[in-house]
This record gives C-alpha cells, sequence and structure tokens, in this order.
C-alpha cells in the first residue's frame, strides 16, 4: 500500500449550502469531485484552523443514509483519510448511520467529527441527489467559519493524497487497519439506543405496547428504518411491522423521503382510515426529520415543538425543567408563547441546524426546532426524527391523552399559530435571485405599509448575531411581521440542486378557540395575496400556484 499524491484543478460551487454540500449524483460521481471536496475538508481539519485543534492522529466518524454512491463514497473517503494521518475511523456497518446517530457516536466517543453522507430529504439514486457534511467534535453541524474555509481551499486545491489500498470490507463489524489507520466498523444502532434508553422511560413505552397501543412509522425506504425496527418493535415490543419501509434502499424505492404530507401519501392514507393505528410518524432520508400524526391529524412541526417544550418535564430526560429553547426564524412562534409562560429564554436562529449548536453547547437551551419537520434536543447536535417519535410516543402514554387531543388543548390554552409553507421549486436562478433583491430594495417602503386590515410594523432582511460567539450571519431571509403578529417569510432554500426553490411562510395567531378549527390554506389566503401583491411570484416564476404547499 502507498500514498499517492494526485494533481488536480480546483472546482468551483463547491460552497456548502444549509446542510453540506449537496449536488446531482452524477455531479458527485464525476471524476475528483468528492475528492476534491474531501481533500479540502482535510486540509482545513489538519491545519489547525478549528479550534487549534488537528485531525491528524484523531478519531473520525463515517456513515451515511445508504443512498445511492454512499458505499463507493466510504471506500474513497476511508482512501483519502488513511492518506492524510487520520488515526482511527468508526465506520457505520455497511457504511449506514443516520444523521442523530453521526451525532451521538462522535459524542459517546468522543471523536474529533463526523463525515455523513446524504442528501438528507432529496430524492436518491442515479438520476437524485447526493450529499456531504461535516460535523464537528460537539456532533453538530460544522460551524459557518469552518464551510466558508473548505470552501476557499476548493478553490485552489492543487493536489489530492489518496491510499491505493484495495476496498475495505464494511459489511461486518470489527477492526481492520488501512495504511497507518484503523478502521473499526461499528453496529449503526447501538450507541443512538443506548442514549435513548437514557432519556426515556422504556418501561412505560413498553407498557403501553404491551396493552396494544398502535403505530405505524413509514421509515420511507431510508436510514430511519434499522434505528426504529430496533428500538421500537425489538427492544420496546410494538409488532413486528410497525416500522414499514423499513430496509434502506439505495433509491429510496422512489420515494421521496421527505416527510410531510405530499410525499407521505400512503402513511396520510392509512392515518385517515377507519382502522388507523394510535400513532403515525415518518422520517426522511437521514432520520433527522419527523412527521406526527394522530388519526386523520397531523401535527405542524412549529406546533410539534410547542407541545413538546410545554410537557417536556414528563420525561425523565427533562424532568428538571428546559434551561431555554430555540427555533429558526420561519418557523411559527408557537413555541415562544410556552416558553414565555415558562420563563426561560426564546432564541430565533437563521435556518439550519448548525445555528443551535453553540446555544446548545453553552447550555442556553434544551429544546431546538424547524418548521421543517425538525426536532431536536440537547441530547445530540443534529434534529432527530425516533427521538421526536419516542417523545411524542412518551406524552401519549404519561397523559393517556390522544395526539390530537393534546394539540387542540395546547391551541385552546396557548392559542394557534396558522402556518403554512410554500415552495416553489426550480425557478431559474437568476429569477430567484432578481425577486429576492427587488424585494430586500423595497423594504423601506413596505415600513408602516396597511395592508386591509393589518400593517407592517417590521420589514427586514434577518440577520443572526450569535449570542455566544459573536458571529453574526445577513441575509437569512425577509420578513415582514405585522400588527397582529402575522408575518410573512421568504427566502431561498439552501438544499436543492435544481435551480432555485423559493420559500413563502406564512402565519397568523388566533386566540379565540372557536376560530381554532379553519382550513389552514383558507386561513392563510389573505397573507398570499398580500405576498403575491408584494413579491410577483406568479407574474415572476409563471407558476400559478406552490409547487408543494405544507
Ligand atoms: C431545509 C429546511 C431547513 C433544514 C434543512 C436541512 O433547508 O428548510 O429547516 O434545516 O433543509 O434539513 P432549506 O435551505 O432548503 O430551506 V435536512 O433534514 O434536508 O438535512
Ligand atoms: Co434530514
Amino acid at each position: 500500500m502507498t500514498i499517492q499524491t494526485i494533481f488536480t484543478q480546483a472546482l468551483t460551487g463547491q460552497r456548502p449550502g444549509t446542510s453540506g454540500l449537496r449536488q446531482k449524483t452524477t455531479a458527485f460521481m464525476q471524476p475528483m469531485y468528492l475528492e476534491n471536496f474531501v481533500q479540502a475538508l482535510l486540509d482545513v481539519l489538519n491545519n489547525g484552523v478549528v479550534d487549534g485543534r488537528y485531525l491528524r492522529g484523531q478519531t473520525l466518524v463515517l456513515g451515511g443514509d445508504g443512498r445511492f454512491y454512499n458505499r463507493a463514497a466510504v471506500q474513497t473517503i476511508l482512501k483519502m483519510a488513511a492518506a492524510n494521518g487520520v488515526g482511527r475511523v468508526l465506520l457505520g456497518q455497511g457504511g449506514i448511520l443516520s444523521t442523530p446517530a453521526v451525532s451521538a457516536v462522535i459524542r459517546s466517543r468522543q471523536a474529533f467529527g463526523g463525515i455523513v453522507l446524504s442528501a438528507s430529504h432529496n430524492p436518491g439514486g442515479p438520476q437524485g441527489d447526493f450529499g456531504i457534511k461535516y460535523n464537528a467534535s460537539n456532533g453538530g453541524p460544522a460551524t459557518e467559519t469552518l464551510t466558508e474555509a473548505v470552501y476557499a481551499k476548493t478553490q485552489t486545491l492543487v493536489q489530492v493524497r489518496c491510499s491505493d489500498a484495495p476496498d475495505m470490507a464494511i459489511d461486518q463489524q470489527g477492526v481492520q487497519w488501512m495504511e497507518q489507520m484503523q478502521v473499526e466498523v461499528i453496529d449503526p444502532v447501538a450507541d443512538y439506543a443506548a442514549l435513548m434508553r437514557s432519556l426515556f422511560d422504556f418501561d412505560l413505552l413498553r407498557s403501553m405496547f404491551a396493552r396494544g397501543f398502535t403505530l405505524r412509522v413509514d421509515a420511507m425506504n431510508a436510514v430511519g428504518g434499522p434505528y426504529a425496527k430496533a428500538i421500537l418493535e425489538t427492544e420496546l415490543g410494538a409488532p413486528v411491522g410497525t416500522v414499514v419501509n423499513a430496509i434502506p434502499m439505495e433509491d429510496f424505492g422512489g420515494l421521496h423521503p421527505d416527510p410531510n404530507p405530499v410525499n407521505a401519501t400512503e402513511l396520510m392514507t392509512c392515518m385517515a382510515g377507519v382502522n388507523a393505528p394510535d400513532c403515525g410518524a415518518a422520517m426522511d432520508g437521514d432520520a433527522d426529520r419527523n412527521m406526527i400524526l394522530g388519526h386523520n391529524f397531523v401535527v405542524s412541526p412549529s406546533d410539534s415543538l410547542a407541545v413538546l417544550t410545554a410537557h417536556a418535564r414528563l420525561i425523565p430526560a427533562y424532568r428538571e425543567g428546559l434551561v431555554g429553547v430555540a427555533r429558526s426564524m420561519p418557523t411559527s412562534a408557537a413555541v415562544d408563547r410556552v416558553a414565555s409562560a415558562l420563563g426561560i429564554d426564546c432564541f430565533e436562529t437563521p435556518t439550519g441546524w448548525k445555528f443551535f449548536g453553540n446555544l446548545l453547547d453553552a447550555g442556553r437551551v434544551t429544546l431546538c426546532g424547524e418548521e421543517s419537520y425538525g426536532t431536536g434536543s440537547s441530547h445530540v447536535r443534529e434534529k432527530d426524527g425516533l427521538w421526536a417519535i419516542l417523545f411524542w410516543l412518551s406524552l401519549q402514554g404519561a397523559t393517556g391523552r390522544s395526539i390530537e387531543s393534546l394539540v387542540r388543548e395546547h391551541w385552546r390554552v396557548y392559542g394557534r399559530n396558522y402556518y403554512s409553507r410554500h415552495d416553489y421549486e426550480g425557478i431559474p436562478l437568476d429569477v430567484a435571485n432578481a425577486l429576492m433583491a427587488d424585494l430586500r430594495a423595497k423594504l423601506p417602503t413596505l415600513q408602516a405599509q396597511r395592508f386591509g386590515e393589518r400593517m407592517v410594523m417590521l420589514a427586514d432582511d434577518f440577520s443572526y448575531l450569535d449570542p455566544v460567539d459573536g458571529t453574526s450571519s445577513q441575509h437569512q431571509g425577509i420578513r415582514l411581521i405585522f400588527d397582529d403578529g402575522a408575518r410573512i417569510i421568504f427566502r431561498l432554500s439552501g438544499t436543492g440542486t435544481d435551480g432555485a426553490t423559493l420559500r413563502l411562510y406564512l402565519e397568523r395567531y388566533e386566540a379565540d378557540p372557536v376560530q381554532q378549527d379553519m382550513p389552514v390554506q383558507k386561513t392563510l389566503a389573505d397573507l398570499a395575496t398580500v405576498a403575491e401583491q408584494v413579491a410577483g411570484i406568479r407574474v415572476r416564476t409563471g407558476m400559478a400556484t406552490p409547487s408543494v404547499a405544507t
């Protein structure tokens, strides 16, 4: 075995987005595409840019969501890690690790960091997307400082180091060596399952299933399957078949593993049927997202965060209460009301889990969430789909109440934040950029403008000053906040691979219990009209309706 130096050409366009570098699988499979990015990452980690620490000789965790190209990418990364002085790699068996499991393993084994191979909720397969992201020693997504350093490096890269060792056997657990590097193939589920056991009352959950509580978890043929089966079926005694679409497939069996009512159609139908189970749930490609359903009832992710916050003390891990909570800016303000009632801090961050990391590390928050079906806590530094499912099961077990009644009671107590996200996908980049630029330019004129009954109280482009390390992030989304608390938000997605995706977020608050059961889109229609008036989405994109509205 020798270490080869391969000369390469710097590539443009390898700037990580909201959650790592995502691209068409075909792009990733081009010669040197993955290699260049990985070399840039290893160079940055080896030069002490991060906290003055050096990767050389240290441990990296490696795994992915099992999508097409996962296995090949694992082999490439192992050879490059060995050639770049990595001391040890902890590799999920078969190259498999969910995003929350990578976070858990980094933390439990005190690794230097980890590499996740996933494009998360994006479709997979040769015609789909692939992705790679780096998580730091806290288990959380790399900060913008690090991803920008990696991006800068990709632009000047001239060589890649790689071992010419043969491919490794990755399907058996155990220890092997490549060059000077130890590779330990680990059980992908064990560390994660142990962590869940330490947070929740597994006896309570076991007794629920023993009494006949019914659950259907749709793993969408993605990486959540093995975790859900091991924990829910094997350990907690849920009947076999509780977890469906449970075997990770390279193309997710043609499903789009983005758990929302539009994509998880099979689950939606099942939960609307007469024999619907007590609870339904789905996860995304890398198992960090969750959708929770009752009988014919979808819990909106923003409400989910608020309900979990309100009842957290029922869970052993949060019995002492929460230190604070955080939500991404476009997420509804439902949780803010609970935080204020509990007298705890509530932080508003830009979109993407990386912005929660410092708050969690500094002990300022315990729970975090995003409107995009993401919820999590201080137990890891990622959102966590199965954790959210176990949390909701525990709430049902502890209160004896159904999902729908828990949410409806929440609305009665705190009011309801009607909420919807409209996605306009596949817009030409220049059209999307012009739309945002024009909105930005218009902001001063929107201030104090009236739209029907409402007046704009604040029109701005959201920026965030991290209260822990003082870094600032600009241009995180255009906000129109009205005098009645309603909000309209526009931002461009940072995870897509086809042109641009415009996300329009609509929210309005309803305190009156009699008015809390209206059809969501209908009750937000006037806000959608204002958004159209202000941004001219229809005219600019030629799209009469959003491609997805959830
Ligand atoms: C989307 C979501 C965001 C989430 C991100 C990664 O980003 O809106 O809330 O953190 O995906 O989720 P964007 O930039 O496309 O809006 V995952 O599960 O795809 O890693
Ligand atoms: Co995900």
